[in-house]
Order: C-alpha cells, then structure tokens, then sequence
C-alpha cells in the first residue's frame, strides 16, 4: 500500500502531491539509468535482488534481465542541497530524477522512492509527487557505549544496515566491556575480533555508515609516557590501515583527577585530556586528508562553568567535537538554553550523546518508548550531532530508535506519540496493538516519574473489573508476542514476557484472595506461590502491575529501591 499522505508530510520535511497517480505495467519498477552525478552509471548501493525495485545495467545490455526498463530515472549533482538531503520528482510523464550533494542523498531519494511504491495486479503506482528532503543533524546514529555485555557481530551488522535504512549514518564502537576498548586499551585485538571490526567496517562502507572507531585510555594514561602514546598510535594505525577515518576519544567515568607524574607534568585535568586529544588529532592529521575527532570530556553530563571546561575550551584544537550526555547523564530533557550554555563553556562544536534507550543502569528493565524533551532546535543551538546509546538488547532498541532517528532527521516537526505508532507498526506487524500494549507496560523509567496513569487509578480503587480486563490482555497479548515471528526478539523479550505471565499469575492468586474475604482454603498458599514466582524473576516491567496491586490491597509492602514482600493476615511487619 502506498504510503499514507499524512505519514508522508510527517517522514519527508516536504511533499507534496496532487493525488494524481502515476501507473507503469509491471510486477516491478525495472530502472532505465542515467546519472549525471558521476560519470559512473552504475548504481553501487544495495538493492535486494527479489525487491521491487530493478536497476538495470546501462544501455540495455543486461543478459540476466532481457525484459525493458518501464521507467526512466536520472541521477542529478544538487550542490545547493545539505549533505545527505535529497530531492525526489516522480512526474506523470513517467520519468522519475533524484538530486543530492552526496552519495547518501542519493541512497534516501532510492529508499523514499521504495516506500512511495506499491506494486499489486501486475502494476507498479507511483504518486505524481515531489519531496524535498533534509536533516536537521548532519550526523545522525548510535553509539554502542553501554556497559554489561557488547553486541554480538550479528546484532552490529544488522545495526548498520538499520541504521542505513533508517537515515542516520553513523555507528561509534565503544563498547564499555569490550577489554580492547577501555581496560586492555593498550593491547591490540586478537586476530579474529580485529577480522570482526574489518567485516563491520566494510558493511559500515556499504551501506554509507560512517564507523568511528573509540577509545578510552582515560583510566590509567601517562600523559608523560610516550609508550602510552605509541600503544595509542598503533592501536589507531591499525584501524587506519582497514579504513577507518573517523575517531573517538571518550574520558568519561574514570577518576579524572590527576596525580603523581601526570599531575606534576600537565596540573589540571582539563589540560591532560586536551593535550591527549590534540596529539591524538596531530596523529591523525598526519595520516589522513580528512580527520574526524570526537572526544567524550570527563564532564560530559552538566551545563554550567568549569575551570575544567574553560580548559579544554582554551586548548583543545578547534576542529576536535566534543560530547556531552545533556544534564545529569540520562537527561529528561534537553532545552534549548542548557544546550546553548554548555556550548558556550566548551567553545567547540557539541555532539550530543543521548543516553537512550540505554538500560544499562537498569539491567532489570526494557525501554520500549519514544524519546522526548529534546528541543526542536537543538541543530541551531552548536549541536551537529546526535547518537542514541541502545540497550544491551539490540533488537528491543529499535522501537525507541526509530522515534530518535525521526527526531534526528527532523526535529522541528517531531511528535513522539506519532513517532511510536510509527514505529511499533514497522516493528510489529499486524501485532502492532498487541506490541504497543506491552511498550506501554515498559517505559523508561529515566525519562519519567509519572506514567502508568490508567493502571494506578485501577489499582487505587480496587477496580477488580478494569484490572480483570487488563491482566487477560497482558497474559494474551504475551502469548502472542512469544509466538512473535521475530527470533531476536523473542530471545531478547522472553524474560520480560514471562515475567508479565508472572504477574498475571500473581494477580489471579490475589484476587481469588480478596473476593472470598481470604476464607477459601489454599489462598493463602497460592499466593504465597504466585509471590515467589515473581520474586524469582531478575527482571520486572515497569509497570509492576500486580505488586502494585497487592500493595493496594495491603498484601504486600515495598521492600528495598524495586522489590515487594507479601504480607499475610498472620505475619507482622517488620
Ligand atoms: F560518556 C558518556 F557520555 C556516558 O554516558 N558514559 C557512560 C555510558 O557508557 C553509560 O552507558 C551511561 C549510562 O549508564 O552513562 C555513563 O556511565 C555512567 C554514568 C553514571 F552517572 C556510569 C555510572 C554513573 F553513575
């Protein structure tokens, strides 16, 4: 089904149509090619060879694909237009140009096309339309910057691909576990991970991803020791060697005052880790034409003055970006005037690092909900960037980063409800409802205190009839998501979906007690079964729903920062 207008005003920053269709016979669009964007015509990006969408090789001559083309496209150089934007016309007459300044706004004027395309009854529908798209952050992405397990090849490879897919074109490797990375900084990777990052690099190229190698020497660096500094050489000469030309540089979370030798030769820290950076970006500058540098300041998560930030304002090179998380690391909002500020104290351009949906400080957790609080205009405000950190779950991340990768494209017009729907039904499927009923259940709890709103006026006036309602639809709607035809997302939910069965369990066992008064025999065993079980669990939904109703009920008291413990008639509490 074509794409509906209002999805299209809210994807693309500009569309417009006149309802007018244009129909070309055929099970697929086969594209007759001319581009005056390079002088090579050959299309170098993937396109699924079954897809709907053929691009045929130049002049006819293609021996696999002997039927014709049915429509014409032509490539156009656009300079005028920003990096990665792209402008799409798809004209009655049939023919169809995509202009762009690079080769990214090419690849999102293919995949705009792709997502205005329907084919059915042997016919490709096309709207006679004309979109005029551009982001509203030149870089756009992730980086895996969580602690607790990293990522598996998998997941980073298809990491990349859905970042592609989805218009952001940056992935930053900073896994906070991977030894290589931050405790073992010295020492090169082992053969076989080295063949990994080579493999992702490659797929990164492909898709046009940028990768940004990290690293975070930060925690035991001799700033007067040039080992250190060679061991930080090779380690960056190795990943120049497959390719690599972007770099991070992250001293964050280590204990950043200085001491001993480090303290005598440099005396602040903000000196320390602007000199690292410099030499690190004069490294670099040797070896490359283009150098791209981030570094993560150890004070990454505040907004007002330093004497460390006036440091690295004064000192670090004027072309080396630097991070900051917003305030208080996971930032409920980021407003326009704590942007503006830091930007100031910094003096360089700010690339925020969003810690969401990261759960790595509730490992007990999924954070299944859009991103919010983040000002409109942050791109005007001496931000270039924006990279969500993802949950240990790769594949669970995707809801939330989808609405953050809208956000990223265009944060004027961002609307987190909208961006959900949007993204639970790509997601989800036909199991769009049932999805978003469990998202609901499982919202971040670093982004909001409130939330749950429905469930907590149900659960405050015992209203056994709306609760009843509501536990049948967790414990089908769980059943059905274990059925999910999503492998990833089965293995990474399962915990979250049996815990919900858990809880409807629970809540059963409850109910049958405070119905009969607490007289039927057994009740009280079973509840206290019911109880355990979900005691058991290492993780919980966010919404705790039936704790939350045994406590309503007076059956259990809160018990430490996120555990209940029942109390019966017969037990004091202590
Ligand atoms: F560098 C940063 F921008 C940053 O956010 N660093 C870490 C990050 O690796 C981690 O995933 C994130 C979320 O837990 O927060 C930072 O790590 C912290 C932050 C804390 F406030 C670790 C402990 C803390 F108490």
């Amino acid at each position: 089904m074509t794409m509906p207008l209002r999805e299209g005003q809210y994807y693309f920053r500009d569309y417009y149509d006149q309802g007018e269709e244009l129909v070309v016979e055929g099970q697929q669009l086969r594209i007759e090619l001319t581009s005056k964007f390079s002088m090579t015509q050959k299309w170098e990006w993937p396109l699924a060879a079954e897809g709907p969408i053929v691009i045929l090789e130049p002049s006819g001559e293609n021996e696999e694909t002997p039927e014709p083309g049915n429509i014409k496209l032509e490539l156009k150089y656009e300079r005028s237009l920003k990096a990665d934007g792209y402008q799409l016309d798809i004209r009655k007459d049939g023919t169809i140009t995509i202009a762009a300044s690079n080769k990214r706004g090419l690849r999102y004027g293919m995949d705009a096309l792709h997502r205005l395309l329907s084919v059915g009854e042997g016919k490709c529908r096309l709207p006679v339309a004309a979109i005029h798209d551009e982001p509203s952050f030149p870089v756009r992405g992730i980086i895996e910057g969580f602690y607790g397990t990293p990522w598996s090849f998998e997941d980073r490879m298809d990491a990349v691909r859905y970042l592609a897919a989805h218009r952001m074109n940056t992935f930053m490797h900073a896994p906070k576990d991977d030894p290589y990375h931050r405790e073992l900084w010295r020492e090169p990777y082992p053969e076989n991970l080295f063949e990994q990052i080579r493999e992702l690099k490659q797929e990164c190229d492909t898709q046009l991803v940028d990768f940004y190698y990290c690293i975070s020497p930060g925690n035991d660096l001799q700033f007067r020791s040039e080992e250190d500094f060679a061991s930080l050489e090779a380690k960056l000469a190795a990943m120049i060697a497959i390719g690599v030309r972007h770099f991070a540089l992250l001293m964050d979370d280590i204990d950043y005052a200085l001491s001993g030798e480090n303290l005598h030769y440099l005396e602040r820290s903000g000196l320390a880790h602007a000199y690292v950076a410099n030499r690190v970006y004069d490294y670099l500058s040797c070896q490359l034409q283009k150098v791209m540098l981030v570094m993560c300041p150890a004070e990454y998560w505040s907004s007002w003055d330093t004497e460390y930030k006036r440091d690295i304002r004064e000192k670090l090179h004027s072309e080396i970006k630097v991070f900051w998380t917003g305030s208080a690391v996971f930032a409920r909002q980021v407003g326009s005037r704590p942007a503006q500020e830091n930007y100031s104290h910094y003096g360089h351009e700010l690339w925020l690092w969003d810690n969401i949906p990261v759960n790595d400080a509730d490992y007990d957790r999924l954070f299944l909900d859009p991103v919010r609080g983040r000002y409109s205009r942050l791109g005007q405000s001496g931000h270039q960037a924006v990279v969500a950190n993802p949950m240990v779950q790769w594949e669970c991340s995707k809801i939330t980063l989808n609405t953050m990768a809208h956000y990223m494209w265009n944060s004027e017009r961002y609307m987190p409800e909208l961006s959900w729907e949007l993204s639970v039904r790509e997601f989800a499927g036909e199991l769009a409802d049932d999805m978003m009923f469990f998202c609901r259940q499982n919202l971040n709890s670093q982004l909001y205190s409130r939330g749950y709103e429905e469930l907590k006026v149900a659960v405050h006036s015992r209203d056994i009839r709306w609760l009843d309602a509501y536990f049948d639809r967790l414990e089908s709607v769980s059943y059905r998501l274990l059925e999910m035809e999503n492998s990833k997302f089965q293995t990474e939910a399962e915990p979250w979906l049996q815990r919900a069965l858990a809880d409807v369990e629970l809540w059963r066992a409850l109910r049958r007690k405070v119905i009969t008064g607490g007289t039927e025999p057994g009740a009280d065993e079973e509840l206290r079964k019911r109880a355990e079980a979900c005691r058991a669990f290492e993780v919980r939904l966010g919404s705790d729903p039936a704790w939350m109703a045994a406590e309503a009920w007076g059956l259990a008291v809160r018990e430490g920062k996120k555990g209940y413990r029942l109390i019966l008639e017969d037990e004091v509490v202590i």
